[in-house]
């Protein structure tokens, strides 16, 4: 029989660092969205496009969503998040294997109040060593909503995806694609480069992570052989600039070499940075600062 060529919208929520940007990846089949170990990593909505034989499935990845809301940016990340849920034919909802927090009753709410179609998708289940031992909790949460499917994956590791895709597609309603099938996310070669520095300062940083780290670009000259970017990289206090910077400089250094490794890859061409560190006091919790770096609807 002829399969009916499928399209929709699927967001994939859950509260901070369960691994939705690590799926939204490995799913898309490219790196578009950062993955550090930090919660929190993840600040807007993005568009991530795949395409099959006979569908084509448009992922929305997100902001975890937290309680602790510390200023105007959390509550940004926190509204991007929510608003992702409509307008999207299903939610996969991600926890993490063993462990139900606060956050994600939360998450929950979230979905209940639009009543959206969801799965529960629970991850990390390569951490889990007896897989009898994930029983207990898949029924707890199974109980809990009535989702659609409860599917065990691990994004790290690969595990299930395959069937995950094959659940989600009959699912989405008959339709023709979105997107034309080469093009992968919504978003700009610049959003990507920011990302890509915020993801090297984090992982560079480690346990002195300040909290408000923006990047905003300020250039960007492209052409067949060069890409030429010079960036901001805006903290909230004077004592963050010399962590950022590092000792002689070296810790940006660091982080503008592993940017430009990704960043050669991603646009294909030798790239040139060039950073500056300033500081603009509490600019995460500044409207007028969260706009210009990028954070607004
Ligand atoms: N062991 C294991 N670790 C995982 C898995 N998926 C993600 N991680 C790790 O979990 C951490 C957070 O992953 P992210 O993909 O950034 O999580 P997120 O849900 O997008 O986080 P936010 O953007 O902060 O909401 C990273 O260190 C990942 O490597 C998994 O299946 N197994
Ligand atoms: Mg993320």
């Amino acid at each position: 029989m002829h399969k009916p060529h499928r399209f929709g919208y699927v967001a994939l929520v859950g509260r901070p660092n369960v691994g939705k940007s690590t799926l939204f990846n490995r799913i898309v089949g490219q790196k578009i969205s950062i993955v550090t170990r930090r919660a929190q990593t993840t600040r807007n909505r993005i568009l991530g496009i795949s395409t099959g034989a006979h569908w084509q499935i448009a992922f929305v990845d997100t902001p975890g969503m937290h309680l602790r809301q510390r200023g105007a940016l959390n509550r940004y990340m926190n509204r991007t998040a929510q608003g992702a849920l409509a307008d999207v034919n299903l939610a996969l909802f991600m926890v993490e294997g063993g462990r139900w927090t606060d956050e994600d009753s939360n998450v929950l709410t979230q979905i209940e109040k639009r009543g959206v179609a969801a799965f529960l998708l629970v991850n990390k289940v390569d951490r889990i060593k007896r897989k009898e031992g994930l029983l207990p909790f898949l029924e707890a949460s199974a109980s809990r909503y009535p989702f659609l499917e409860i599917v065990p994956v691990s994004a790290l590791a690969g595990d299930n995806i395959e069937r995950l895709i094959e659940l989600i597609v009959p699912r989405l309603p008959a339709g023709e694609a979105g997107f034309p099938d080469d093009q992968i996310t919504d978003k700009s070669v610049r959003f990507l480069a920011a990302e890509t520095l915020r993801e090297k300062l984090t992982r560079r940083l480690g346990d002195e992570l300040p909290y408000g780290l923006g990047i905003e670009i300020e250039a960007f000259n492209e052409t067949h052989k060069l890409t030429s970017i010079g960036a901001v990289v805006w903290v909230e206090r004077p004592q963050h600039k010399p962590m950022v910077i590092g000792k002689g400089g070296r810790l940006l250094k660091r982080v503008g070499s592993d940017a430009r490794k990704d960043l050669e890859l991603l646009l294909d061409t030798h790239v040139y940075l060039r950073l500056w560190v300033k500081v603009r006091d509490g600019w995460s919790n500044d409207e007028r600062a969260l706009r210009q770096l990028g954070y607004h609807e």
